[in-house]
């Protein structure tokens, strides 16, 4: 029987190393994890937060050729990056591994070996996508075809990305090779399925009716629809050189499915930090008593909450997770994060442009949380939630506690006269908030729980603000006293239940407070916070304040914008180019004229000089052009690229016996010439040349 009931298992996704981690992923995943285990350590719990880089699987082979590496070298450069950021984010991980660990590479190998010598695997032959000239099977992501629905002409063999169907490569219109591009053959492979049709009443049973009430709304559905329709088996190995290979004769060339090794990435990882500490890693994986929980983005449900339980479940050692509390996504500034449009706010950027301020960022993406829906981040929220909670609400106050209890007691804390209601009150109210937060917590409602940690703040704030020790400081002194023991409380009170949301202001507080958190005597715990009448007793020495929070500049919200920005541009004109090849592409030779027919085109160097807008019209500019033979008016359908005033004084190419016409009843007599340039904006074609007169002809 188990000894301690207390043992928490709390894994957050391995991330893929074919980027770094962005705020998209902390807001989903590892913010809150993080929260979670702090939270629970604080209770005392025996936690093991568990995580690692996911290396294995296609995207990354696609990364190391676009950037002519190799996959090792794509996985080391991420793994550092991220692991690193991490850290210094104080993600409180107890193990970060790595799926191209060599004990990661045993572990996954003799899970898939269990099943294969206990028959829960079945075989399957069935024809693939291979590149000839390549030698090899194509993975998914290695063909490009038309897409049958919309005619997407870059459609994946698993998705087309325009219209949203997924797709299998057998589907694909015209189907070409991505490696070189030729036209892949069919070609025979056998693979080990896991029948996900077997494991249904178990899943059922499972997730539909055990944790139909205590499960996340949005998790419960996907996971009912997936069973709504029906499970099937799902291949667990690829054809693919880059992953653990699958370790059984007959399967050379051949790899574990990327998801079929990656979650079993939380087991070694777990083993891996078990052989470290001197723990036994199965108390964390097989023991009943041991509470598992996956967090996790929204569009890994189904591996986590279907497949790996099906996997463990085949094994039949393992325990299975309490809990999968998804979250939504986040997107950026009201676009979708994207890592290949570089639509995003890079981690370890972040943590450059805003050193020490790792706890403003955590609590903007815990306020904002995507919980329940998608939700999105601006600059603008994050620095009003800094400037307008953390510094005005939360910073203000310690300020004025730290200081206050400086400059009238020397920094000791006083001895308290008679508590008045209004006192009694505010402590009444204080006590009550550890089991409030942690009843959301414990709920994984975490923008709530930073919500009441708020409260707490404002508690002490309003507090102060009646009482006006600094006022009383000139007539009544025990009055004062009193009231700034109660504040040293409210302060040391958030000095320990700040500390899963916001670890960095929390030690800092401990530190001005000379307290520590730890389960010594004299140290604060959590629940002291409901139970003691004193978390700081009289007499206790305080040191000087420092600096909670800063302000977070108009300038550096500007420069995150304006990054941005030229994210967006790049992008557009990326995008812009490809268009315009394929305009360029698409624009055939017009039919052959003779030299009769160009001579009778009469084209001359003008100089606009006047414009103005035509009234009512968007796109006209009525023009004055100086042709050299004359001065004439010619309307010019350019008012969308050009102000009137920015052109006056151009020299331009003007087609001057074209047959006038009237437009918008002005008449134009006579066409300017233009075309557009690199990035399709309309520019005049322009003779430049110096010394070329008014009036000349082009020929
Ligand atoms: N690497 C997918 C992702 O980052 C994947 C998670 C693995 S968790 C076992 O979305
Ligand atoms: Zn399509």
């Amino acid at each position: 029987m188990d000894q301690n009931p207390n043992r928490y298992t709390i894994t957050a996704a391995l991330p893929y190393t074919n980027g770094p981690v962005h705020i998209g992923h902390l807001a989903g995943v590892y913010v809150p994890a993080d929260i979670y285990a702090r939270f629970q350590r604080l209770q005392n719990k025996d936690v093991a937060f568990i995580c690692g880089s996911d290396e294995h699987g296609v995207p990354i082979t696609i990364k190391a050729k676009k950037e002519g590496i190799t996959p090792q070298q794509v996985v080391d450069k991420y793994h550092a990056i991220i692991k690193k950021s991490f850290e210094d984010f104080g993600i409180s991980f107890d193990n970060y591994s790595r799926t191209s660990a060599e004990i990661h590479h045993k572990t996954a190998s003799e899970f898939f070996k269990k099943l294969y010598e206990e028959g829960k695997f079945t075989e399957e032959v069935t024809e693939q996508l291979y590149d000839e000239e390549a030698n090899q099977f194509l993975a998914d992501r290695y063909i490009t075809g038309t897409c049958p629905k919309c005619g997407n002409e870059e459609a994946y063999g698993d998705q087309c990305e325009k219209c949203g169907t997924s797709l299998n490569a057998t589907d694909l219109i015209n189907p070409k090779s991505a490696i070189s591009g030729n036209v892949p053959i069919l070609k025979e492979t056998k693979h080990w399925f896991l029948p996900l049709n077997d494991y249904e009443d178990f899943l059922k049973q499972w997730i539909l009716v055990d944790h139909k009430k205590d499960w996340k709304t949005n998790v419960y559905g996907q996971c009912k629809s997936w069973i709504d329709d029906g499970l099937r088996p799902r291949a667990v190995t690829r054809d693919l050189d880059w992953g653990i290979p699958v370790p059984i004769e007959g399967a050379d060339g051949k790899v574990l499915y990327v998801w079929f090794d990656a979650p079993i990435g939380y087991i070694s990882s777990t083993k891996e930090w078990a052989e470290r500490e001197g723990k036994n890693w199965k108390d964390y994986w097989k023991n009943e008593e041991t509470k598992m929980l996956h967090f996790i983005g929204k569009d890994n449900i189904v591996f986590h909450c279907i497949i790996f339980p099906a996997m463990l479940k085949a094994e039949g050692s393992y325990i299975l997770p309490e809990n999968v509390p998804a979250n939504e996504f986040l997107n950026l500034e009201g676009n979708k994060i994207s890592t290949s449009k570089n639509w995003a706010v890079w981690l370890h950027e972040y943590l450059e442009d805003f050193p020490n301020q790792q706890d403003a960022l955590r609590y903007t993406l815990t306020a904002n949380a995507p919980e329940t829906k998608d939700n999105d981040f601006t600059w603008a929220d994050f620095q009003a939630r800094n400037n307008n909670e953390l510094v005005a609400i939360f910073g203000n106050f310690i300020n004025r506690v730290m200081v206050l209890t400086d400059k009238y007691y020397d920094g000791i804390v006083p001895e308290p006269a008679t508590f008045s209601e209004i006192d009694q009150q505010t402590l009444t109210e204080l006590k009550a908030y550890p089991s409030v937060i942690a009843s959301s917590l414990e709920r994984c409602r975490f923008r709530e729980a930073q919500g009441e940690l708020m409260n707490v703040a404002r508690l002490g704030n309003k507090y102060l603000a009646d009482e006006e020790p600094w006022k009383t400081i000139k007539t009544d002194e025990e009055r004062t006293k009193t009231v700034m023991f109660v504040a040293l409380q409210i302060a040391s009170a958030l000095a320990i239940l700040s500390e899963p949301f916001l670890p960095f202001t929390s030690d800092k507080l401990k530190n001005m407070l000379n307290v520590t958190l730890s389960a010594v005597e004299g140290s604060i715990q959590w629940n002291d916070v409901s139970t003691k009448s004193e978390l700081l007793k009289p007499g206790h020495k305080i040191n000087k304040a420092e600096l909670l929070f800063s302000k977070i500049e108009d300038e550096q919200v500007q420069t995150q914008l304006d990054k941005l920005q030229k994210t967006k541009m790049d992008n557009t004109k990326e995008k812009e180019e490809t268009v315009s090849v394929e305009v360029a592409e698409l624009m055939p030779q017009k039919e052959t004229i003779q030299y009769d027919d160009f001579v009778k085109l009469d084209m001359r160097v003008g100089t606009i000089i006047e414009a103005e807008k035509m009234p009512k019209a968007d796109k006209l500019l009525v023009l004055k052009v100086d042709t050299g033979i004359d001065v004439r008016t010619i309307v010019s359908g350019i008012a969308e690229s050009f102000k009137a005033e920015e052109i006056i004084g151009k020299k331009v190419t003007v087609l001057v016996n074209l047959a006038p016409r009237a437009l918008r009843g002005v008449e134009s007599q006579g066409m300017i010439l233009m075309t557009e340039d690199a990035d399709g904006k309309l520019v005049f074609v322009n003779p430049s040349e110096e010394g070329v007169q008014n009036g000349a002809t082009i020929n």
